[in-house]
C-alpha cells in the first residue's frame, strides 16, 4: 500500500484554542500523525511517496476564491508565533474558535491538499492509497474553515475522480465529528453520495448538523446518510451503523470510495466519545475490503497518537 506523507506538516502547529469561553490546549498536533507513520514503519509498511504539487485551481473546485484570498492573506500578516483566532464569524471566514490560523497555515493546508491529490493520482482500478496528512478537512466548507480544518482534502478529491472521468464517487467519513464541510459540498448533487457515521449532534461538534433528516437536496436528495450515534457507542452499535453503509455503498457502486478516516472514535481518544478498541479497526477494515471497490483513505482527525498509532496499523494491516 502507498502512503502519501509530507514532513512538512509539522509547521502548522496550533497550540490553543477556545472552548466554553476558555483557552484550552489544542490537540490537533503534529505529533497525531508522526506516531502513525513511526508505528507503520516499525510493522513493516515502507511505500511512503512524497507529495507532488498541484496548481491552487485544485482548491477552486470546492473552495470560493474570497475563503482562499482571505486566509492567506490572514497568515502572511502573522508573525512567526501568533496565533489568530476568529473573532466575529463571516468577517472571519471561519465558523468556531478552535481553529487558529498561524503563519504557515495556508502553506500547510495547501501541502495537506498536494498530498491527497497525489494519492488520487496513484488511484488505479483496483487498489488502496493512504493520505496521511494534517491539518484535516472535512469540517472546511466552500467558504469557511472550522473544526481544525482549512481545506477539505477529501471533497477537492471527489471533484478531482469526477474532472477525470468518474460518475460516482462515493465518501466515508468515520470520523467521531459529522463532516459539515463535505456533507455541505456535495449536498445537492447525486454524484457524489456522503454517508457519516458520528456522535449524535445533539451532544456533540459541530452541534448544528449530522441529524438524520439531513438526506441532500434536488438531484443530491437520497444522497446523503447520516447515521448519528449516542455517546458511548462500542462495536456492536458501530458495526451495524457501518454494516448499513457498505451495502449502501455497494448498492450505489461507485468508481472510487474515498474514507474519510478519524481516529477520534477510539475509546482512549480525548475529544470523541465512542468506545472503539484497538481490535476494532481490525473488523472496520475487514469490513469494508469486502466491497473490493478502490479505496483512498484520507487522514481527519484523532487525537491520542497512541491509539491513532495503534489503530491504524490494526486498519491498514487488515486491509492488505
Ligand atoms: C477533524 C476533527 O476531528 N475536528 C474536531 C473539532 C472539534 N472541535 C471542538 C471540540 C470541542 C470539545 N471540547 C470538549 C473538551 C473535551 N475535553
Ligand atoms: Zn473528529
Amino acid at each position: 500500500m502507498k502512503i502519501v506523507y509530507d514532513p512538512a506538516h509539522v509547521s502548522h502547529y496550533p497550540t490553543k484554542e477556545i472552548d466554553k469561553g476558555r483557552f484550552i490546549e489544542n490537540p490537533e498536533k503534529p505529533e497525531r500523525i508522526n506516531q502513525i507513520k513511526d508505528a507503520l514503519i516499525m510493522k513493516g509498511f515502507d511505500n511512503f511517496v512524497p507529495p507532488s504539487k498541484f496548481p491552487i485551481n485544485y482548491i477552486y473546485l470546492v473552495h470560493d476564491e474570497e475563503y482562499v484570498s482571505w486566509l492567506k492573506a490572514k497568515c502572511e500578516s502573522l508573525s512567526e508565533d501568533e496565533e489568530y483566532i476568529t473573532e466575529v464569524f463571516g468577517y472571519d471566514k471561519c465558523f468556531d474558535t478552535g481553529t487558529p490560523i498561524k503563519r504557515n497555515t495556508f502553506e500547510v493546508a495547501k501541502r495537506a491538499v498536494d498530498a491527497a491529490l497525489t494519492a488520487a493520482r496513484l488511484i488505479d482500478s483496483n487498489n488502496v492509497v493512504y493520505a496521511l496528512i494534517r491539518p484535516p478537512g472535512h469540517h472546511a466548507t466552500r467558504g469557511y474553515c472550522g473544526g481544525y480544518c482549512y481545506f477539505n482534502n477529501a471533497a477537492i478529491c471527489a471533484m478531482y475522480f469526477l474532472k477525470r472521468g468518474a460518475e460516482r464517487v462515493a465518501i466515508l467519513d468515520l470520523d467521531f465529528h459529522h463532516g459539515n464541510g463535505t456533507q455541505e459540498i456535495f449536498y445537492d448533487t447525486d454524484m457524489v453520495y456522503y454517508i457519516s457515521i458520528h456522535g449524535d449532534p445533539k451532544y456533540f461538534y459541530p452541534w448544528i448538523t449530522g441529524r438524520e433528516s439531513e438526506v441532500g437536496e434536488g438531484p443530491g436528495e437520497g444522497f446523503n446518510l447520516n447515521l448519528p450515534l449516542p455517546p458511548k457507542a462500542d462495536w456492536s452499535e458501530y458495526s451495524a451503523a457501518l454494516a448499513y453503509a457498505v451495502n449502501e455503498i455497494r448498492d450505489y457502486y461507485p468508481d472510487v470510495l474515498i474514507v474519510s478516516l478519524g481516529f477520534d472514535t477510539h475509546k482512549d481518544d480525548p475529544v470523541g466519545d465512542f468506545l472503539l478498541t484497538d481490535q476494532d479497526y481490525s473488523k472496520m477494515a475487514k469490513q469494508l475490503s469486502k466491497l473490493k471497490i478502490p479505496m483512498l483513505v484520507i487522514q481527519e482527525g484523532g487525537y491520542n497518537p497512541q491509539a491513532n498509532a495503534a489503530s491504524a496499523v490494526n486498519f491498514f494491516s487488515a486491509l492488505e
